[in-house]
């Protein structure tokens, strides 16, 4: 286990040259393509806490909606493949494609009638409804419709594309690990024209008939990682408010689980749903995940070591590892937040760490 003190480490952050070496030696390194680490070491392995670049921010729906629905009459959705708007850490300079190290976020819109074509990718993604009906997600062959804070599932390899029957506009936050696989050198994908997905009509009637309770020979769903795509809002909801009051408790925070093993939803993402109680202030454990919240209902504020956040529904912001966190909702009406982390894949790799409060 890592030490647990966690002190500041500004000062450990850059490189220096640590011993005066001859320049031609420096050279005759670059030279045959070698670095000394020395000079690197601490950069490289921060003592104490990670040194990461990420700055919380706070992404206001507001100021997102009016430009996404500008870009809605700029960009046709066929040549965008997707239309979103990327929460781009400003920490990492313009056009970041992520809002942590590991965590990328995206505000989707789509119009009445659009499709945003079929297509896979090695990266998961998760869809949390912020505004509109009548828009859906077809993951695989499974259509499932996406309602205000749904969550929907599209793991890594799923097929799939967005529709939108509905009227006005439909948006969702996207989050993905792209980051991930962006550090892995595995980030790609597949299709995203018409006609790419010859399994498609395949894979619906298959979908179609499991739920039936019929399946076909060696059907391509047989070892499903994945049997729940789709987290209803209202059922997540009505979940924290029982929890509450079983445990006379006005806030409570519930994991989203695959219900066949009760194990994390996705490989690498990790999700809860958060009621925060009228003026309820809620301070969370530090942990070594980065996280991303989205505010499903009522409106509050959040700091993040020292950031001060104010929030209503539709916004999106984002912690660093080991940040300090805590949240208040206004008085009168509970706030309801989604938490976003990478908990799963540090747990995976053995160093998912949680720091006692002192
Ligand atoms: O809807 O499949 O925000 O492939 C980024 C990449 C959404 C998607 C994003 C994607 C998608």
């Amino acid at each position: 286990m890592i030490n647990q003190t966690i002190p500041s480490n500004t000062e450990d952050r850059h490189a220096g040259e640590t011993a005066s070496l001859p320049e031609e030696f420096r050279a005759a390194l670059r030279d045959h393509a070698l670095a000394p680490l020395w000079d690197f070491l601490k950069a490289a392995l921060p003592h104490g806490r990670p040194a990461g670049v990420t700055r919380p921010h706070r992404w206001r729906y507001a100021d997102v909606r009016p430009l996404l629905l500008e870009a809605g009459r700029l960009v046709p959705v066929a040549q965008a493949e997707r239309r979103v708007i990327v929460l781009s850490d400003p920490g990492r300079g313009p056009n970041a494609m992520s809002a942590t190290g590991t965590l990328y976020a995206g505000i989707q819109l789509l119009l009445p009638g659009e499709t945003a074509p079929t297509h896979r990718h090695s990266p998961s993604a998760a869809r949390i409804v912020i505004e509109g009906r009548g828009g859906f997600t077809v993951v695989n062959g499974q259509r499932c419709e996406m309602e205000r804070g749904d969550i929907i599932l599209t793991p890594g390899g799923q097929w799939h594309d967005h529709g939108h029957d509905g009227e006005g506009p439909v948006t969702w936050l996207d989050v993905l690990d792209l980051p991930v696989f962006t550090a892995a050198e595995s980030a790609y994908a597949e299709g995203g024209h018409d006609g790419c997905n010859a399994e498609e009509p395949l894979m619906t009637l298959t979908s179609e008939l499991l739920r039936q309770g019929l399946r076909p020979p060696r059907a391509w769903r047989c070892e499903n990682p994945y049997p729940m795509l789709r987290y209803p809002w209202q059922t997540a909801r009505a979940a924290l408010e029982r929890l509450a009051a079983a445990t006379g408790q006005a806030c409570a925070e519930l994991a989203y689980v695959n219900p066949e093993n009760g194990q994390d939803c996705l490989p690498v993402l990790g999700f809860t749903a958060m009621m925060i109680g009228p003026d309820q202030h809620w301070q969370a454990v530090p942990t070594s995940a980065s996280t991303v919240f989205h505010v499903v209902e009522g409106s509050g504020e959040s700091r993040v070591d020292d950031h001060v956040f104010d929030w209503s529904a539709g916004d999106t912001f984002s912690a660093t590892t080991f940040a300090s966190v805590s949240h208040r909702a206004t008085p009168g009406q509970p706030a309801f937040l989604i938490r976003v982390d990478d908990a799963p894949l540090q747990k995976k790799l053995g160093f998912f760490q949680e720091r006692q409060l002192a």
